[in-house]
């Protein structure tokens, strides 16, 4: 599979793919209908959700199509100032790891949940990249409620993608690794033998949407870059690019673009589950974390897991084959029919296309090439249904309308080509600006796109916007894809740098929105229900606050005897019935940020105060017109002091419902 001369123009390409070129003509030929096209009234609702990535932010962002507003900034697999989140003590425990507390990751592709193969609004699939993770958020609230460690994986970067009925969310490793049960302190150039690439299958409840690491597959020691399911007469299978068939540990840029062809790995998700169901599979003693958001005490709980099933290649010797796909496959992906199966070589001069049906033929035929580390190599010619050429330099991700065209982008040659699946002609192409990493269409890489608008997500922008510093925006845009030819109609610079993306119409999810949680559901262990039942309470050194608050005030808001050497924990259960009311929480020199407590949740700040003083204390979200009188004062003393713990709202001549009162018990 060597070929020198191809060698030689993928480096060419490989060294142009650094630099990323700019395409000509870069003034945009925006026509004098896309503002109109893109205009949302003020008080009008856009008509999509955009969920995207947040690249190395960690984070997942929600802009509105048409418009390109941004929503809210979900914080996922990093810490959020804008909420607490990863700094109050209910949510901590949701950034858990085998290797302890991740503050920060980094977060790619999105995957909506399906039934049937069409989005249908309840969840949404995030991978954390580089600390191996897969998070579900829940839809109704936009919360991320589980996130689930992968054993046996380092740089979660094939994820997560889900079949057509979200039976299972599937993972593949970038890294081939060592297992996680023989030791990985290894030298490294004993690759070949001792590290392996394992693909992930996660089980989703269908009621719940709670995930369980069903099993694994120990998979050829080989990088897992993307994936997608089958759909329709597929969607048993599912198919997952391959790079660094060379197993390369060095160099990879020149090591790993030696082969003409890598693959595209499909494997038969059912019946691997049903070799599992039937006993097959040896455990893995392993370490990793399963975390999970219980609304009803508004806290999360992290749990370690100690095994996982695994399937080896012998295993799977029925249900798995390497198909040779030209020049370090990226995006995988598959029309909206289940039939075609687009490889996009970053390296490549043309676009191949698979067909299921051959894929199958040449299964039954035999039509195999040899072996890959004990996986059947389907034969390319066997397996491909054409190829498209010259779409452009640099193919990685391609987007489907739902009217038999695909569109992919070009990284290289910055640029979308829209082209026909049937004849594999090419049809369209307009530039981006610039480098453009993944394409997006509304449902596009469901069975039942929405189709109407296509997003670009540039990893470039240099003079597109007023330029602010060393580091320039990242950018999307929009294209009108509802005629023959893409119209650009917007630029919208984006939060961390965007990779996948999913939308759905804002019909689908806006109706079914929390608008806030009922007190009287407050299972939380230190909720405080009403202001009378606030209180201060003293466990040695551990100070427990029950505090409330509702517009302006919050009870108590005197404190005194608290010592230095105190934890002190700020439990604030917010008050409030009624939607976008939250109240925040910060106290001076609180290392652990502020909280801001959603209507009828209980938040927790822990607090440490290092030094003897007055602590003022405040609520940090404008909530009324009297929200700058929200404050109060919290007395610290210094330690092995005798002052009183006293608390109090308003005095306790005033308010015969809140006294000053002791909370000692020690
Ligand atoms: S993948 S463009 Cu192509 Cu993670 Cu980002
Ligand atoms: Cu509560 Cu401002």
């Amino acid at each position: 599979m060597k070929s020198l001369k191809l060698f030689g123009l993928a480096s060419v390409v490989a060294l142009s793919a650094l630099t990323g070129c700019k395409p000509k003509g870069t003034e945009t030929a925006v026509s004098g209908d896309a503002a109109q096209k893109v205009y949302v009234a003020p008080g009008k609702y856009d008509e999509f959700y955009n969920f995207v990535s947040g690249g190395f932010n960690g984070q997942v962002n929600v802009y509105g199509l048409p418009s390109g507003r941004l929503l809210k900034v979900l914080p996922v697999f990093s810490q959020n100032p804008e909420n607490g989140y990863g700094y109050s003590e209910e949510t901590k425990p949701m950034l858990q790891t085998s290797h302890g507390f991740i503050p920060w990751d980094d977060q790619h592709h999105l995957s909506l949940s399906q039934t049937n193969a069409e989005v249908d609004g309840r969840w949404l699939f995030a991978n954390a990249n580089n600390t191996p993770r897969v998070a579900r958020l829940d839809l109704k609230t936009f919360k991320t409620v589980e996130i689930l460690e992968l054993p046996n994986s380092a740089g979660n970067h094939s994820s997560p993608f889900l079949t057509e009925n979200t039976e299972f969310v599937v993972a593949g490793t970038r890294f081939a690794v060592p297992m996680d049960d023989v030791s990985g302190d290894v030298p490294i150039d004993t690759f070949k033998e001792n590290f392996k690439g394992v693909l992930s299958f996660i089980g989703i409840d269908q009621q719940t949407g709670d995930m369980d690491l069903t099993f694994q597959i120990e998979a050829p020691g080989i990088n897992f870059d993307l994936s997608h399911a089958g759909k329709g007469k597929s969607k048993d299978w599912f198919f997952f690019s391959c790079y660094n068939s060379e197993k390369a540990n060095t160099l990879l840029e020149v090591n790993a673009s030696q082969n003409d062809k890598d693959f595209i790995m499909a494997v038969n998700w059912r019946k691997a589950a049903e070799l599992v169901k039937a006993g097959k599979g040896r455990k893995v003693a392993t370490n990793y974390a399963h975390n999970k958001w219980d609304e009803s005490i508004h806290s999360a709980t992290s749990t370690m897991k100690k095994e996982v099933t695994v399937l080896s290649v012998e295993d799977m010797k029925d249900a798995m084959y390497m198909i040779p796909c030209p020049k370090s496959p990226h995006g995988c992906d598959v029309d909206p029919t289940g039939e075609y199966i687009i490889g996009s070589g970053k390296l490549a001069a043309l676009i191949p296309v698979f067909s299921f049906d051959k894929i199958q033929k040449a299964i039954a035929d035999k039509a195999f090439a040899g072996e890959y580390d004990g996986v059947q190599v389907i034969k390319y010619e066997a397996a491909l249904y054409g190829e498209v050429q010259k779409p452009g330099l640099g193919p990685l991700h391609t987007e489907f309308d739902g009217k038999g065209n695909a569109y992919t982008s070009m990284f290289v040659s910055s640029e979308v080509v829209k082209w026909n699946i049937k004849d594999l002609k090419v049809l369209d192409r307009t530039p981006t600006f610039y480098s453009v990493g993944h394409l997006m269409i509304p449902g596009g890489d469901s069975g039942k796109p929405f189709g109407k608008y296509l997003v670009a997500y540039n990893k470039i922008t240099k003079d597109r916007y007023l330029p602010t510093g060393p580091e320039l925006a990242q950018s999307a845009q929009l294209y009108d894809i509802s005629g023959d030819k893409m119209q650009l109609l917007l630029d919208f610079p984006t939060f961390g740098e965007p990779h996948y993306a999913q939308a759905l119409p804002g019909e689908m999810i806006s109706k079914n929105q929390v608008k806030f949680f009922k007190i009287a559901d407050n299972k939380h262990p230190y909720a405080t229900k009403g202001e009378a039942e606030s209180k201060v309470v003293r466990e040695g050194n551990k100070v427990h606050v029950y505090m409330t608050s509702i517009r302006s005030h919050f009870a108590p808001d005197n404190i005194e005897g608290i010592r230095v050497g105190d934890e002190v924990y700020f439990h604030v259960t917010n008050l409030e019935q009624d939607w976008d009311v939250p109240h925040g929480f910060a106290i001076l020199g609180n290392e652990n940020a502020e909280l801001l407590i959603m209507p009828g949740e209980t938040c927790t700040l822990k607090w440490v105060p290092k030094k003897a003083g007055m602590f003022p204390m405040y609520c940090t979200d404008f909530c009324s017109a009297l929200h700058q009188e929200m404050q109060g004062y919290v007395r610290v003393s210094p330690a092995g002091s005798n002052t009183p713990l006293i608390y109090s709202l308003n005095n306790k001549k005033d308010n015969a419902q809140s006294p000053v009162k002791s909370g000692e018990t020690k």
